[in-house]
């Protein structure tokens, strides 16, 4: 979810990573957006690689690739791909109401929007719960198992489609305030919401799939982040640091507890490795709605409202960024992007408060719980 107030630019000069708010005359001029500078002197010291910026795009052809946006500044080397067209779920399978609504806006939860109030959930909301959640993982490794070197984005979004409807679920991000995909797929730079398309994986990425189902009035949110190939030490050590957080959170989660208490955890963890924690999106609370109260911030000192009682449902969700925490938003308006182009890891489990403790509703089965990345 996205949290408010939170826009902020990183200076264009690499290596700076100063808050930014000065745009070269230029840009203004040619409307390029997402390019800035702190200060008058990065502008001039950086001067000869920007000013490429301000060249003619050339026309397309088959040495030049696709790019739906000439004028934009991307701050990492991922480029959008095309994208196929948009998937069908049949009727029979239950929907939510965004799934129908021209806009896919979410009217259930807008009608709850602002209270503060967490549900508690009855034994039989609990079982809808357990069986959603249970569905969604299953889904998320059907995703797990196609994702490779030289397989699109796309074909994980098909396989967990299909996935989905063999279960009788629907993709709870399908129309979801108008997502195009039935899931979400983030590479590299790419912190969440990544939609899925053409691009084959490169060895050496890092790929998140996130998964959501909707089964019979419930739903239930996992995510993992895989490699691809053979990555880069500093992407095993995000990856890697990225899910302690989350396991490290989770330990904590019992009734009495505050919300904002998991941020500082997921904090200190992320920092002792030299990571940030991503400001701008949150843990939430789930069940028959997709994203509904409590919200959960993943970082520390924050001013998240409420207690931990048995029964509530919610997802933890941290993403950990190698460099600057700052995200910015690529112009299809879903892809959250680190700020300097760094990478970006998550993982996310759907949780149940019980009398004791925790149960992880969206748990990997075989294995143990270990992530995917480990085996
Ligand atoms: C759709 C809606 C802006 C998802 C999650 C898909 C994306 C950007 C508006 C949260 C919020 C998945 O899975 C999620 N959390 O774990 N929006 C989501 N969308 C979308
Ligand atoms: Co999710
Ligand atoms: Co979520």
């Amino acid at each position: 979810m996205s949290a408010n107030g939170v826009a902020a630019h990183c200076c264009e000069t690499p290596g700076c990573n100063a808050e930014a708010k000065l745009q070269c005359p230029t840009c203004i001029k040619l409307n390029i957006q997402g390019s800035f500078f702190c200060s008058q002197n990065c502008f001039k010291g950086y001067w000869e690689s920007h000013k490429l910026r301000h060249k003619k795009p050339s026309i397309s052809d088959s040495s030049t690739p696709y790019n739906p946006w000439p004028y934009y500044a991307f701050s990492g080397s991922l480029r959008p791909y095309p994208q196929t067209t948009k998937k069908e779920v049949p009727p029979s399978i239950g929907r939510p109401d965004y799934a129908d609504d021209p806009n896919g806006f979410p009217h259930s939860e807008q009608k709850v929007r602002g209270a503060a109030n967490i549900k508690c959930l009855s034994d039989e909301e609990k079982e809808g719960m357990r069986v959603a959640c249970k569905l969604a993982r299953e889904v998320l490794d059907e995703g797990v198992k196609v994702a490779d070197i030289g397989v699109a984005t796309d074909e994980i979004d098909r396989v967990v489609h299909e996935a989905a409807i063999e279960r009788e679920c629907y993709p709870s991000p399908l129309n979801y305030h108008g997502f195009p995909k039935s899931c979400c797929t983030s590479v590299n730079e790419v912190i969440c919401h990544g939609i899925p398309d053409m691009r084959p994986l490169q060895n050496g990425d890092i790929c998140n799939i996130d998964v959501t189902v909707y089964h019979r009035n419930f739903h239930g949110d996992l995510n993992e982040t895989l490699f691809i190939g053979e990555v880069s030490s500093i992407a095993k050590n995000l990856v890697k640091t990225t899910w302690e957080c989350l396991q490290k959170s989770i330990e904590i989660v019992k009734p009495g507890v505050k919300y904002r208490e998991v941020g500082s955890l997921i904090q200190k963890h992320a920092h002792s490795q030299g990571f940030s924690v991503v400001r701008s999106y949150c843990g939430h609370g789930i069940h028959q709605l997709f994203h509904t109260a409590p919200s959960v911030p993943h970082y520390a000192k924050n001013k998240a409202v409420g207690v931990m009682k048995p029964g509530h449902t919610f997802t933890i969700e941290p993403m950990i960024s190698e460099g600057t925490w700052k995200d910015e938003q690529w112009p299809d308006n879903w892809t959250a992007v680190t700020a300097d182009g760094k990478l970006s890891a998550q993982f996310e489990e759907t949780l149940l408060v019980t009398d004791t403790g925790v149960e992880v509703l969206t748990q990997r089965r075989d294995r143990n719980g270990q992530p995917y990345f480990m085996d």
